[in-house]
């Protein structure tokens, strides 16, 4: 096992990690910018080290100084949390390169499932349902002429180097093709340095649900259900959920098994989340994320296991402890992302908390670094708290998440925990009747 592990990321998700540690008796390394002096996670570790000045891009993105704190401190291992370097596979290349354990997959399938072409070349190879669409990248407006006359209208243009949503271009009618298809390659080169796109049919109201996925390094690769996170604002989720209220249990048994026995065929190691729209009863493999979630402690409330562990102990050799038919799956679990951002207009709203007050009670869990008296920076996103519940059933669930919602208190900054004590009140959060569109579509609008 490791000695001691550097966690290269900030806020909840950084003390999530600093937990796990302990409970493993690993020692913990913070680093943070000159912004986060004052962090939870910084308090809470074993050492830390300043690693630059508050833009990410000079700190928790700066990768030569995130390895001389490594070395400093003798880390033999780095945990890159969520966003940042956690997907970044010369990251990963540069940890290996000084025999430090980079703690996610292998290198291979951060290349392979950040190149969305190939994600979805593999995807097909190992079986999984595609959305109609290019073979490959599409090299001129000609081509995509073609395409759209093979796939029909109307379509969606998509980065390869993309992900997330960013460089998305709508294809209604024909004669948008132009604009469409050059912005499109104007965008992914200005955002990722690599202006390949390709071509897919539009589904218009899917939901999104995504299959979480563990594997260690001895081939044993299993499913732990899967998580439903339809209920997002500009590709920022707001709510997710598992299980996902869409599905019959046949429908998820198939989705489940099906991307376990992919992740299987590819060797997959360490924790992978793979994503699928989902309309009219079908499924659509649309990307894989190779990295730990924010969401995944639902996935940790409805199967009982401490997955960043998991991922720990995995990353260190060890075989998991159980096979797909031990995993069993309990009760309902949704969770709230508290954002500091303004509950209508969602405008960052950074500043000092002077009042906080958690929530509590049977199967209520908050992941969150603020306490009374911390100044949120504003250089970072704005998520600030995670709320989970965890009931027998989804009613019980969400009549945890409201008393929970009452209990808590975030004072003075506005916070997204008015917009969710409204939304658990919404019929259609109620009866699970939702898809990607719904929150910006009908709910925001018809406000
Ligand atoms: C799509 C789509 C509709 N049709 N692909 C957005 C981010 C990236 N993960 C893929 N995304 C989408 N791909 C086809 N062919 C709609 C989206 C999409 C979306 C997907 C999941 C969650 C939220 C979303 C919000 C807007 C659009």
């Amino acid at each position: 096992m490791f000695s001691k592990i550097l966690i290269a990321n900030r806020g909840d998700i950084a003390l999530r990690i600093l937990r796990a540690c302990k409970e493993l008796e690993i020692k913990t390394v913070a680093v943070h910018s000159t912004a986060d002096n004052e962090a939870m996670h910084v308090r809470l570790a074993d050492e830390s080290v300043c690693i630059g000045p508050a833009h990410s891009s000079k700190s928790y993105l700066n990768i030569p100084s995130i390895i001389t704190a490594a070395q400093l401190v003798g880390a033999d291992a780095i945990h890159p949390g969520v966003g940042f370097l956690s997907e970044n596979s010369s990251f990963a290349e540069i940890v290996k390169a000084h025999d430090i354990k980079f703690i996610g997959p292998k290198i291979k399938h951060l290349k392979d499932m950040g190149d969305k072409i190939k994600a979805k070349e593999i995807a097909k190879k190992i079986g999984l349902p595609l959305v109609p669409g290019s073979k490959g990248v599409v090299k001129d407006i000609q081509n995509a002429k073609k395409e759209i006359q093979r796939i029909g209208l109307p379509i969606l243009i998509k980065a390869s180097a993309g992900g997330g949503g960013k460089g998305m271009k709508i294809v209604q009618s024909i004669d948008e093709i132009e604009i469409a298809f050059t912005s499109a390659k104007n965008e992914a080169r200005a955002a990722f340095g690599n202006d390949e796109v390709y071509i897919e049919k539009y589904l218009s109201n899917p939901r999104h649900i995504e299959v979480q996925i563990i594997g260690d390094t001895f081939g044993n690769v299993f499913h732990l259900g899967e998580r439903e996170c339809s209920i997002q604002r500009n590709h920022q989720k707001l709510i997710e959920e598992a299980p996902s209220p869409a599905l019959t249990k046949d429908e998820r048994e198939y989705i489940c098994n099906l991307s376990a026995s992919a992740a299987r065929d590819m060797q997959y190691e360490s924790l992978g989340t793979i994503e699928f729209l989902y309309e009219d009863g079908k499924f659509y493999f649309i990307e894989m994320n190779t990295r730990l979630q924010v969401e995944h402690p639902i996935t940790e409330a409805i199967t009982g296991k401490d997955i960043v562990k998991e991922q720990i102990k995995i990353a260190a050799n060890h075989k998991l402890e159980w096979k797909q038919k031990d995993i069993k799956f309990f009760g309902h679990a949704i969770e709230c992302r508290i954002n500091a951002e303004d509950p209508k207009t969602f405008m960052p709203s950074p500043g000092k908390i002077n009042q906080f007050h958690s929530a509590g009670g049977l199967g209520i869990r908050i992941d969150s670094g603020i306490y009374s008296g911390y100044n949120i920076p504003p250089y970072y996103d704005s998520l600030i708290a995670k709320l989970i519940a965890h009931g027998n059933n989804r009613k019980d669930c969400i009549l945890k998440l409201k008393q929970a919602i009452k209990e808590m208190v975030i004072e003075p900054i506005p916070s997204t925990l008015e917009l969710h004590e409204n939304l658990l009140e919404n019929p259609d959060i109620i009866n699970g009747n939702f898809d990607i569109k719904w929150l910006e579509q009908t709910y925001l609008n018809g406000k």
